[in-house]
């Protein structure tokens, strides 16, 4: 075995250190006990790392037009297009759209190539659709997008508020230690404020399910609770802060009553006086908050009607208190101190002209932009009319992620120039590119990121190069050569960079700029090399990093002062509908990434979630006719999708959740962005991802199917298709509006390959045409080789049991004789009811049996018996929530 490399889990920005090392051809993944992000632990998805590294699907060599070509041809070709569409329609025709999954290396060429040498500040970035919120309220509040405290804090505190965060299934490391906080202190108070019950409830003291967007009425209400009970810190207000009165209007205007405020936010006004109690009580209180406050039309000001909360009380830059932003990509943090927003010059500095001139003498910049560029959604519209000539696309997948995608993949269609980085082979994005460029991926390539603690650490390459695959630093370094400024993007190595980047975060700073990293200006490539996990500000007065910032109350506006906000809530754009009378709420599933294209390749991860759903409140359910596990159709004006149902009172009536993961690579209409209304927040230009209304309706096919292989399909063309990755098998659901005339034949067409059907396969069969039932399985050499279940409606076997086959190397006499029947006699149900422990393959079923055969009653006892909950410890929630139900 290699000695184990520390670098840091490239998915989400709690910003875990993992230890990876080479096993023979396998990878092995642990937590790093030293990272004090972690300390050793890792959810699901940061364990099955390791089955995200194969090289099937990566993109290993650049491409023009679909034809592998050289990589001085494609540099070439970039760079002439630029060149030439810059020249003829001038520098804004041209635009990056980048990513919260690249280094801080990677960022700060991007951000210094387009705002400084292009000469526009049409770089963009999916943070965008993330943090950017968030980063206006900080800007607003602290004169700076400063985040004021640390994990630790969350330990400390004797109340958490988690606002539009499911941190359980979204930031599972920051939850356990949460989790872990309240055992040792046991008078911890955790309230959950999200119109869904989410995993993160199970652990919760209080859940308030709030009206869908009016977090803003909740926390005016609280602004206005706390001055009255007198639980204003008179000195911090006075000496720190203004604009107090403005705010206190303005909350008190909104919300003069209690009963208002209930009556508003749709909550029982004894939860409610609950919620405003203990924040009254709790000196030491963390909010902490994520998309159910950030992607709204009104995230900016939902963000600072929390921190209004906080600077009334005097609570923030102490230990165990402040409101906490959590960010999403591992990188969200890096991309905003680099300035990779369009509205950000570079590393915390905006347009303001004494910047301009500071950042163009410091870089040397021939074409310095002097103002903002295009936000996100903004920019795709550019493209859509033409007015940006050439995109490059950097490490995201707009044409699924970006709200109104059906446009976005038209505009991408229309534009005469677009590039695209990244290390998959397949994306809906990519579709549409010209050029593509081949990227390393995590664990081959070095940089910085960090995490929503401001910490910043390592990632390491610990897998070599394959392919002719680069770092995205280098591409866009090559193409800035290209263009005539060799001096300026000579970078040798990641290293180079980090250290210019982090002279300029010193450059005339003084203390002027939160963003100072310059203690490693001048920092050894060995240094970096060794470079230790550390928060920034870290200059030459403060080595070793800062834990907090405004423990002094000096904040970033001109005058040093924190400013209140006055908040006039306001409904969601597009709050109500008739045609369309529900509300599309979107988010994640605990154990798949974004677009799946690296979550997609773990059996283990995908079978949490196989297919795309959609959560329905029973009576909405019942309303529209629609069954748990049916599949249904969910229109809006911007687009349609279909979905598996999931009936469950844990989605709050009028409501509908569904997952933003799946998209053309996994299933069929099933890209829930293409629903997604495109209006964003007026300060931020966030989208508002967690608001569309949207109509809901059964959908019947006229005939349904699942299907499990050893080999992966085509996905053929129908209706409806979904497939997920399971261990030695692939899994389709399908569903066709029309049947085909002979059904075994379909089976043989679909099944095998020309040369496999004249292998000696041994079909078993069973088809009652009348009924439109057919089931077929195919056995190669005494081992399943695949099988087909079809029907008239979704009432088909469970899956689980014909899934466990694909692990034998030959199937017994009883095996053989029940296949087609879906189970065993001797089994009383072949389903497990869904995965929930990802790493033992655990299900639902059994667990609920074992609790109550057993007798169990703790999470550790179920651990005990079915050793569910005890690896990675991801589905410690949803036990608990088992254990409640029964
Ligand atoms: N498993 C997994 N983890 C991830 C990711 C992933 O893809 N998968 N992605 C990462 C990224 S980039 C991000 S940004 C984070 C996101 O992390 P989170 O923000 O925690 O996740 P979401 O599921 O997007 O949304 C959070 C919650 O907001 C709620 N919500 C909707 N409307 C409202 C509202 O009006 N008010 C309030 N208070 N809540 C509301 C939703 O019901 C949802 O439960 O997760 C990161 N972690
Ligand atoms: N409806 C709805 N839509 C949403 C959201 C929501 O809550 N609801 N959330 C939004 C949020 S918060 C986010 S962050 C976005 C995420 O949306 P995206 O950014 O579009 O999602 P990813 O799948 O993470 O895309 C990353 C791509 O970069 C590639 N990649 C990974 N590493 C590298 C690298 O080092 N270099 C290069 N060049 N490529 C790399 C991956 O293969 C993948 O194709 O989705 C947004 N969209
Ligand atoms: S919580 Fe999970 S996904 Fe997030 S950084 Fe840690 S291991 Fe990675
Ligand atoms: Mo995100």
């Amino acid at each position: 075995m290699n000695h184990a490399v520390r670098t840091t889990c490239p998915y989400c920005g709690v910003g875990c250190g993992v230890l990876a090392s080479s096993v023979n051809d396998a990878v092995e993944i642990r937590g790093d006990h030293n990272h004090p992000a972690n300390f050793g632990r890792l959810c699901s998805k940061g364990a099955a790392l390791g089955e995200t590294l194969g090289l099937s699907e990566r993109l290993l060599y650049p491409e023009i037009r679909g034809q592998r070509c050289d990589w001085n041809t494609a540099l070439d070709t970039v760079a002439q297009n630029f060149a030439r569409t810059i020249r003829e329609h001038g520098a804004d025709s041209v635009a990056f759209y980048v990513s919260g999954q690249l280094t801080t290396e990677d960022y700060y060429v991007a951000n210094k190539l387009m705002k400084g040498f292009l000469g526009s500040a049409n770089i963009d970035t999916n943070s965008r659709l993330c943090m950017a919120s968030s980063v206006a309220g900080h800007q607003r509040a602290f004169g700076a997008d400063t985040v004021p405290g640390n994990y630790q804090d969350l330990e400390l505190a004797s109340l958490i508020v988690l606002v539009g965060s499911n941190t359980a299934w979204c930031h599972p490391v920051i939850y356990q230690r949460i989790q872990q906080a309240k055992t040792a202190n046991p008078d911890l108070k955790i309230v959950v404020i999200d119109p869904r019950r989410t995993a993160t409830c199970e652990g919760a003291d209080l859940h308030l399910s709030l009206k869908p967007g009016s977090d803003s009425l909740l926390f005016n209400g609280l602004l206005v609770y706390l001055y009255d009970n007198g639980d204003s810190n008179p000195y911090f207000v006075n000496t720190h802060t203004q604009d107090l009165e403005a705010a206190l209007n303005a909350a008190r205007a909104s919300a003069p009553t209690l009963d208002a405020v209930a009556n508003g936010c749709g909550l029982d006004k004894k939860e409610l006086t609950q919620f405003y109690r203990w924040f009254s009580r709790n000196e030491k209180t963390v909010s902490a908050y994520s998309q159910g406050v950030n992607q709204s039309s009104s995230g900016t000001d939902k963000v600072n009607a929390i921190i209004n909360c906080h600077l009334l009380t005097g609570r923030i830059g102490r230990p165990g208190m402040g409101p906490f932003s959590i960010t999403g990509q591992p990188n969200a943090m890096g991309g905003r101190e680099v300035g990779g927003l369009a509205n950000q010059l570079a590393v915390h500095m905006n347009f303001d002209p004494a910047n301009v001139d500071r950042v163009q003498r410091f870089w040397d910049a021939p074409n310095i932009a002097r103002g903002p560029g295009l936000k996100a959604v903004d920019m795709f519209r550019a493209v859509d009319e033409g007015r940006i000539k050439a995109l490059w696309i950097i490490a995201t997948n707009p044409v699924v992620s970006m709200p109104d995608a059906d446009r976005v993949r038209a505009a991408l269609a229309r534009c005469e120039f677009v590039v695209v980085s990244d290390c998959a082979r397949n994306t809906d994005t990519m579709t549409w590119a010209q050029i593509l460029l081949p990227a390393l991926a995590w664990g081959e390539k070095n940089g910085t990121v960090t995490n929503s603690e401001r910490r910043i650490s390592r990632q390491r390459a610990f897998l070599a190069a394959p392919g002719e695959a680069k770092p995205d630093w280098w591409m866009l370094s090559e193409v800035a050569k290209r263009l005539g400024y060799e001096q300026h993007f000579n970078y040798q190595s990641a290293a180079d960079i980090f250290r210019e980047y982090a002279a300029l975060s010193g450059f005339e700073n003084e203390g002027q700029r939160d963003f100072d990293i310059s203690a490693f200006g001048s920092l050894s490539s060995e240094r970096y090399d060794t470079f230790e996990p550390i928060q920034w500000p870290v200059t030459h007065a403060r080595p070793q990093g800062t834990a907090r910032f405004f423990a002094d109350g000096r904040f970033y506006t001109d005058n040093r002062k924190a400013r209140f906000v006055a908040i006039t809530p306001r409904a969601p754009v597009n709050a109500t509908d008739v045609e369309y009378p529900l509300i599309l709420n979107t988010g994640r599933t605990r154990d798949h990434w974004h677009t799946l294209t690296r979550t997609g390749l773990s059996p283990r991860l995908s079978a949490h979630a196989p297919e795309p759903y959609a959560e329905i409140h029973p009576q909405d359910a019942a309303q529209h006719q629609i069954q748990n596990g049916t599949l249904v159709s969910l229109s809006t004006r911007w687009g349609k999708m279909l979905a598996r149902a999931q009936i469950t009172p844990a989605q709050q009536r009028g409501s509908v959740f569904a997952p933003i993961h799946w998209n053309d690579q996994f299933a069929l209409q099933a890209r829930v962005d293409a629903l997604a209304n495109p209006v964003t927040d007026p300060i931020s230009g966030q989208p508002e991802f967690k608001h569309t209304p949207v109509k809901l309706m059964p959908y019947a096919p006229a005939w349904q199917a699942f299907l499990l292989t050893r080999r992966r399909l085509n996905i053929p063309e129908l209706s409806y298709c979904a497939r997920a990755i399971g261990k030695d098998y692939w899994r389709y659901e399908l569903a066709g509006d029309a049947s085909p005339k002979d059904w075994p034949s379909w089976a043989r067409t679909l099944l095998c390959t020309p040369v496999e059907n004249n292998l000696r396969a041994e079909w078993i069969e069973y088809l009652d045409a009348g009924i439109g039932h057919y089931r077929g399985a195919r056995i190669l050499g005494g081992r399943l080789d695949s099988c087909v279940f079809v029907a008239p409606t979704s009432d088909l076997p469970a899956r689980d049991w014909l899934a466990s086959l694909f692990a034998r190397e030959t199937l017994s006499d009883a095996e053989r004789t029940h296949l087609l029947a879906g189970t065993l006699p001797s089994q009383k149900s072949n389903a497990d009811g869904g995965i929930v422990c990802a790493c033992f393959g655990i299900g639902k079923d059994t667990i609920l049996n074992a609790i109550r055969e057993n007798k169990l009653d703790t999470v550790a006892a179920v651990g005990e018996k079915l050793k569910a909950g005890t690896n990675c410890g991801s589905c410690i929630p949803e036990i608990k929530g088992l254990l409640n139900r029964t």
